[in-house]
C-alpha cells in the first residue's frame, strides 16, 4: 500500500516530493540562466520572432492524455524561454514596463511558492500588514493630508484601479447607488482627456455609465487636458441637468507622457463638487524623487490616485495600487459581508480582514515583490532610479534634436516617453504636404517589422490625433546608459535606410 501511495504521489505531485525537488532546482537554474541572465544580455536578441503558424510547428502546445517526463518538461520550459520576448532586456523599450528587478523577481517567486489569497488575515497575516504599511507610505508620498490618512488596495492592473475610482466617486455622491445601481439616477458624466488611458471609458462602459457619458476633453499641444475646455464642458453638463461626477486626470499619459495640470483640475473639482481622480499609473513613479515630484503638484488634493509600481518603479507584473484619502469608502462601497470569509466573531481583530473592500475574492499578494524590492533599495534607491531614467530621457532628447533625420513630437518631453519621427533620406527633401505625411506614416511600421524580425530591439509606434505614426521610446530600466540611447537611434537609422 505504501508503494502504491508513493507511486501515486509521484505521478500527481501536487506536493513536491524529493524527485520533484531536483526538477525544481533544474528549472530554477534554467530560468535564472536563460530568462534572467543570458536572455537579457545586450548581445542577445530581444525576441526570436516567428509567425503564429511557425511557432505552432516549433512548439508542442497540445495537451495530452499522458504525463510528460521531467526531461520533456524541461525542454518545454527552455523553448518557452527561447520563444518569449525578453521584456527585461535593456533594448525592450516597447511598453510602460521593462527590466527584471532581482528583488522583485524573488519576491514574486516567494509569493507563488506560498500561494496566499489576501482576503483575510488568517490566511495572509504577513501580506495583510505589509499591504497596509506600503499603501500608507505611498499615500504619505502622494501627500494626502494628515500624514497620508485614507485607504488603499492592490488591484489587478491600473484599469481596474481606475474603475475603483469611478465606483468610489459614484458611491461618495450617491450612496444609494450601491443598492439601486443607476436605476432612476440622474445622468452622470465622467470627464477625462482625449489622451487618457482607455480604461476610463472601458470601466465606465463596464459599470453601466455608457461610453457616451465619458466626456473626453481636448488636449493642448503638450498632451495636457485643456482646462478651459474642461470647465466649459462641465458648465454644459450642468445646463443639461446632468451630474458632473468626476474628473479623471492623468499624470503621465500613455503616449506622450504628459502631466495634466492637477492644481487647476483640483480647483475645478472643488468648485463643482466633483470627485478628483489622478491616473498616475505611469507617472506616479516620479513622486519618489524630490526633483520630479513637482510634475504631480496638486495630486495631494485628489480624492483618489492610481499608481502602478510595475511601471516606472520596475516591480514585476502586476503591481497596481488604488489610493484614496477617504478612509472607509472602499469598505462601504464594496462590502457584501460574506459570512464564509468575513465572520465578525473571529478571535482576532477582523478589521485586518481587508478582502471585502475589493471586488475580487481571490487575490495575489502583489505587495510582496514591491515591498521586498523597496526594502532592498531603500526609498533612496528608488529615488536614484527615477533620477537616472529621467537623465537618460534628457540625453536621448538632446541626441534626437542634434541628429539629422530625427524629429521630436514634443520638443520638451516631461516624462521618460520620448516620441519622435525618423525621416528617411528619401523623404527629407519633400515638401511637407499630405503625400509626405502619408509616406512618413508608413515608415515606423516598416522599421518596426525589420527590428522585430532581427530581434535587435523593441520599440512601439502609433499615430495620435492627426499626427502620422511616430516612435515612442519608453525608458524605465535602471541599467540603461548613454551607449544604449545611441544604440537605439543608430539601429532605427540603420533599419530605416535598409
Ligand atoms: N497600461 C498602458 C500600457 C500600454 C503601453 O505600454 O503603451
Amino acid at each position: 500500500k505504501k508503494e502504491e501511495i508513493k507511486k501515486k504521489s509521484k505521478l500527481i505531485p501536487s506536493h513536491p516530493n524529493e524527485d520533484v525537488k531536483g526538477f525544481l532546482h533544474e528549472c530554477i537554474e534554467e530560468i535564472i540562466n536563460s530568462a534572467v541572465y543570458s536572455g537579457t544580455k545586450r548581445s542577445s536578441r530581444v525576441v526570436e520572432w516567428h509567425s503564429p503558424e511557425e511557432l505552432r510547428s516549433l512548439f508542442d502546445f497540445k495537451l495530452k492524455h499522458h504525463a510528460e517526463s521531467h526531461d520533456n518538461l524541461l525542454k518545454l520550459l527552455k523553448k518557452t524561454i527561447d520563444y518569449s520576448v525578453k521584456t527585461g532586456h535593456p533594448y525592450f523599450i516597447n511598453q510602460l514596463y521593462s527590466g527584471v528587478d532581482p528583488y522583485a523577481l524573488i519576491g514574486q517567486w516567494l509569493t507563488d511558492a506560498l500561494n496566499p489569497s489576501v482576503y483575510t488575515y488568517e490566511v495572509a497575516p504577513v501580506f495583510t500588514i505589509m499591504e497596509e504599511e506600503i499603501l500608507s507610505e505611498m499615500r504619505r508620498i502622494v501627500g494626502f493630508p494628515n500624514d497620508g490618512y485614507g485607504d488603499g488596495i492592490f488591484c489587478p492592473g491600473g484599469s481596474i484601479a481606475n474603475g475603483y475610482a469611478i465606483s468610489c466617486a459614484r458611491y461618495y455622491k450617491f450612496p444609494d447607488s450601491k443598492k439601486n445601481g443607476l436605476f432612476g439616477a440622474k445622468r452622470q458624466i465622467i470627464f477625462t482627456s482625449e489622451d487618457s488611458h482607455y480604461s476610463v471609458e472601458k470601466l465606465a462602459m463596464f459599470m453601466g455609465f455608457g461610453s457616451e457619458n465619458v466626456c473626453k476633453i481636448r488636449t493642448d499641444k503638450c498632451g495636457k487636458i485643456n482646462v478651459e475646455d474642461l470647465m466649459e464642458n462641465i458648465e454644459t453638463c450642468i445646463s443639461a441637468d446632468c451630474e458632473p461626477l468626476m474628473v479623471s486626470a492623468t499624470a503621465g499619459t500613455t503616449v506622450l507622457g504628459a502631466f495634466d495640470n492637477l492644481e487647476k483640475i483640483a480647483d475645478l473639482c472643488n468648485k463643482y463638487n466633483m470627485w478628483m481622480h489622478v491616473d498616475a499609473a505611469w507617472g506616479g513613479g516620479a513622486l519618489m524623487s524630490p526633483k520630479y515630484h513637482r510634475l504631480l503638484n496638486g495630486i495631494e488634493r485628489a480624492d483618489s490616485v492610481t499608481w502602478n509600481p510595475h511601471k516606472m518603479l520596475t516591480a514585476s507584473q502586476q503591481c497596481s495600487t488604488f489610493l484614496t484619502k477617504h478612509k472607509d469608502i472602499l469598505r462601504k462601497c464594496n462590502s457584501t459581508n460574506a459570512t464564509y470569509l468575513f465572520q465578525k466573531d473571529k478571535f482576532y481583530d477582523t478589521s485586518y480582514d481587508t478582502g471585502d473592500k475589493h471586488i475580487q475574492c481571490g487575490r495575489r499578494a502583489d505587495v510582496f515583490k514591491f515591498w521586498f524590492m523597496w526594502k532592498a533599495k531603500g526609498t533612496r534607491g528608488l529615488e536614484e532610479h527615477i533620477n537616472h531614467i529621467f537623465s537618460m530621457a534628457e540625453y536621448i532628447t538632446q541626441s534626437i534634436k542634434a541628429r539629422e533625420g530625427f524629429e521630436l513630437v514634443l520638443e520638451n518631453p516631461e516624462c521618460t516617453n520620448i516620441c519622435f519621427w525618423y525621416v528617411p533620406p528619401s523623404l527629407r527633401q519633400m515638401k511637407r504636404d499630405s503625400e509626405f505625411w502619408d509616406k512618413l506614416h508608413k515608415v515606423a511600421p516598416k522599421i518596426k517589422e525589420a527590428m522585430i524580425k532581427k530581434g535587435s530591439m523593441m520599440v512601439t509606434y502609433q499615430p495620435l490625433h492627426n499626427l502620422p505614426n511616430f516612435f515612442r521610446i519608453v525608458l524605465q530600466n535602471s541599467c540603461l546608459n548613454e551607449y544604449d540611447m545611441d544604440y537605439f537611434l543608430n539601429e532605427i537609422e540603420t533599419l530605416g535606410k535598409s
